[in-house]
């Protein structure tokens, strides 16, 4: 049985959902730079916002007004938790001012209060690929060191404002994403002149550095805070028995962990100063950062899990895309529309490496399957494949936990109510309970409506997850 006050819940973005991207004085985010996919469906990150562009952001499924209709559907499935993101220039419009923007701390108070009015729990990530604009057009984003002040500023402002309403915290989603995608993580567009390895390591101990003085300015403003980590999770298989496939999947792997390692452990490992060697990365460090990372370890590990991946030790494979990484195609697996493998019991496994690693809480703070859905006549949307996705995901999780003994807090499925996509800007790709009336160039009402995994996902959370039928 999963424990009787597991969190179970959906988990958005704010810079997925809210729109309003101009309203109450927020400012410009790098999620605001990124248009709609083209044809590839690779969106671009233009350097500001350029007249004419489709900027799915701006407006998404405007959670920003829809907020309280959109949380009633939450309580209605009998959400425990709900994850979203606090949008740093809602609060610091450019990142670097001094005072906060009460109209924008004053949107996430009405918000926690109204999920707290239901007994819903806020889970908050407090950056989710939103960094301020204006902090990479002056300083290079997290390149810069000072990056740790502004972000230690906003920290400080949103703990101590919702101290008494927000008790799970989150402190970077997908940090090692920054090492996958870094337009997206942080902004960082890498110059032809920058060496990847020098400039994005250099970026990450910056934010292990922010993330850990963040862990203990939150516990020294509320010690029953649980401040997380967050990382994607991409489970990898060697492709063959071949030890040299197994020595692949080992380093694909490891590339992932020197992100947890530091978060959870405090430190570099001996294995990740090797390899920052070995691409001739020169960190350059403060001599109290090494204590700033050993006091600022984290509660709880968050992961996002959609797919698994192969690693192989031959070129030239025949390849398949799946969340931020393009791998070799596994024989034994199925695919959604965009191509991700659908891999229930690489989830068991993602959760089982963890715990056995860290021995610290897991949370799945994001799973899920993006689908094309239809509307039928009567306004009915069978999503049938979705729910066997998430009932077999939530199977694979509740063996993890009877019968591996891992300890885990909860489960948040990704875009609970259908938003833009991070990978394609589209809205076609669809991941909701709940369906949102617009389409992928913005045409719709943004009416709301449930779809079958709605009353689905109702039964699955009153059973504590013991009804999956
Ligand atoms: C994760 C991100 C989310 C989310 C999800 C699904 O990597 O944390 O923001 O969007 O992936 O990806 P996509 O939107 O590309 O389908």
């Amino acid at each position: 049985m999963l424990q009787k006050d597991f969190l179970w819940g959906g988990a958005v973005a704010a810079n997925q959902c809210e729109g309003a991207y101009r309203e109450d004085g927020k400012g410009i985010s790098t999620a605001d730079c990124f248009t709609a996919g083209a044809v590839d469906r690779k969106r671009e990150f233009t350097d500001g916002i350029i007249p004419g562009k489709n900027y799915p952001s701006h407006e998404a499924i405007d959670f920003y007004h829809h907020y309280k209709e959109d949380i009633t559907l939450f309580a209605e499935m009998g959400f425990k938790c709900f994850r979203t993101s606090i949008n740093w220039t809602r609060i610091f419009p450019n990142g670097d001012e001094t005072e906060p923007n009460e109209k924008g701390l004053a949107f996430y108070d009405d918000l926690f209060a109204e999920c707290l009015k239901y007994g819903i729990e806020p889970v908050v990530t407090i950056s989710h690929y939103e960094t301020p604009y204006h902090l990479v057009e002056t300083i290079g984003s997290w390149r810069s060191r000072e990056m740790i002040d502004h972000y230690l500023r906003f920290c400080e402002v949103i703990f101590r404002r919702y101290r008494d309403k927000v008790k799970y915290w989150m402190t970077f989603n997908e940090i090692n994403v920054l090492v996958l995608n870094s337009e997206m993580a942080v902004g960082i567009r890498l110059k032809k002149s920058e060496d990847f390895y020098q400039t994005l390591y250099q970026a990450a101990h910056h934010m292990f550095v922010a993330s850990a003085k963040a862990v203990k300015l939150g516990h020294s403003i509320n010690p029953a805070f649980k401040i997380g980590m967050m990382m994607l999770y991409p489970t990898f298989y060697g492709e063959t028995c071949h030890p040299l496939d197994q020595l692949k999947c080992m380093e694909a792997i490891d590339i992932h962990y020197l992100f947890s390692d530091v978060q959870v452990r405090g430190y570099y490992s001996n294995k990740a100063v090797r390899f920052l060697e070995k691409k001739r990365v020169e960190l350059k460090t403060e001599p109290e950062d090494e204590e700033i990372l050993k006091n600022g370890t984290v509660d709880y590990i968050g992961f996002s899990y959609y797919n698994s991946n192969v690693a192989s030790h031959e070129m030239d494979r025949d390849m398949t895309p799946g969340n931020m990484l393009h791998t070799v195609k596994n024989p034994y697996l199925k695919a959604s529309d965009w191509g991700w493998t659908v891999d229930p019991v690489g989830l068991r496994l993602a959760l089982n490496y963890l715990y056995d690693r860290y021995q610290i809480p897991l949370f799945v703070v994001e799973n899920g399957l993006g689908a094309v859905d239809e509307v039928e006549e009567d306004g009915s949307i069978h999503d049938t494949y979705r729910i066997a996705y998430l009932r077999d995901h939530i199977g694979q999780m509740k063996l993890a936990v009877e019968e591996d003994g891992v300890e885990l807090m909860g489960y948040t499925p990704w875009g609970c109510i259908d938003l833009v996509s991070a990978g394609t800007g589209e809205m076609k790709k669809r991941y909701g309970f709940i369906y949102v009336d617009k389409d992928n160039d913005g045409n719709g009402t943004l009416g709301r409506s449930r779809k079958d995994s709605f009353a689905w996902y109702r039964k699955v959370i009153a059973s504590n997850g013991e009804d999956l039928s």
